[in-house]
């Protein structure tokens, strides 16, 4: 079935390119949209043709995370079976280079699909961060254990602890991005350098991939676990379903520390 939520086309030789397109909800990650993402992967890794992928949100945003409408109406219950734990699984292991390009918000889950990228390309305007706090959970796709090991304790400690963003530049400096970009460089800069990629012999560069992973691959397989666990139990308090509908209304949250 041809995907809904995400657009998919070939920039260059041997690159394709995945855009998120819900601009309307800041490209807000719905389960359809993940999976189409992860479908997509999936497809790429055994198309041989295919030597690297673009992730992007196009222009203005990246991913504003989990859509929250979505997650509202889940319970504990929706969460300890939910299929985006499988299609974030699947994401994590495409075995080809992927590259992504953020403009805008990544923000949540948005910015854990960025971190599931090789490579972030960051635009001067892209602001990263993992808000869950602000909503009574904590980062549930990965972030605590990811954005810790990119860049350093303090940093991710302050970002995930208070909800606070990082600019682009800041991106960089802390060694989350690779590089920064003008905004309307990024995805252009994230297309030349996978065809850069594309031209390099496909074996080196998969097994290149996996051994840089596994620098850090076997810390992260506790990490993730603990991480689920956290997110499941903080699903069934009041704080989270005060902080979701707070969002909503547009107003600041009472947090009860229930
Ligand atoms: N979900 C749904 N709709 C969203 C959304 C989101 N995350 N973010 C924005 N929207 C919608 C808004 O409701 C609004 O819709 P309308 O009112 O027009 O109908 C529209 O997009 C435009 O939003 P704003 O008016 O707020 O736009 P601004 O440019 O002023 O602000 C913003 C953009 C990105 C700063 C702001 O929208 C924002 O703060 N958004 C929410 C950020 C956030 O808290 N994200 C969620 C983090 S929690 C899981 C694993 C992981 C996760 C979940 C489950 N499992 C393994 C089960 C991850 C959780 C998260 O990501």
């Amino acid at each position: 079935m041809a995907p809904t939520q995400i657009r998919i086309d070939a920039p260059a030789d041997g690159v394709r390119r995945i855009t998120l397109n819900r601009p309307e909800a800041r490209n807000a990650l719905t389960t359809t949209m993940l999976g189409e993402i992860a479908a997509a992967l999936a497809a790429f890794a055994e198309e041989e043709e295919v030597r690297a992928v673009v992730l992007t949100g196009g222009e203005k945003v990246f991913a504003a995370g989990a859509d929250l409408r979505e997650m509202a109406e889940k319970t504990v219950v929706d969460v300890l079976d939910d299929p985006r734990a499988g299609h974030w699984r699947a994401i994590a292991r495409f075995p080809k280079p992927l590259i992504a390009a953020v403009n805008g918000y990544a923000l949540g889950g948005g910015c854990e699909l960025a971190m599931h990228a090789d490579i972030i390309i960051a635009g001067r305007g892209a602001r990263f961060g993992q808000p869950e706090v602000n909503l009574g959970i904590i980062p549930g796709a990965g972030g605590t254990q990811r954005l810790t090991q990119l860049v350093g304790k303090s940093l991710a400690m302050k970002l995930v602890l208070s909800g606070e963003f990082l600019s682009g530049e800041e991106a960089l400096r802390a060694g989350l991005a690779a590089e920064l970009t003008e905004d309307a460089e990024t995805i252009p800069r994230a297309v030349e350098l996978a065809a850069r990629i594309a031209e390099k012999p496909p074996l080196a560069v998969r097994l290149a991939k996996e051994a840089v992973r596994q620098a850090s691959e076997a810390l992260l397989a506790q990490g993730l676990a603990f991480e689920r666990k956290a997110f499941t139990i903080l699903f069934a308090t009041e704080d989270r379903r005060e902080g979701v509908a707070a969002f909503f209304e547009k107003r600041k949250p009472v947090f009860r520390g229930r």
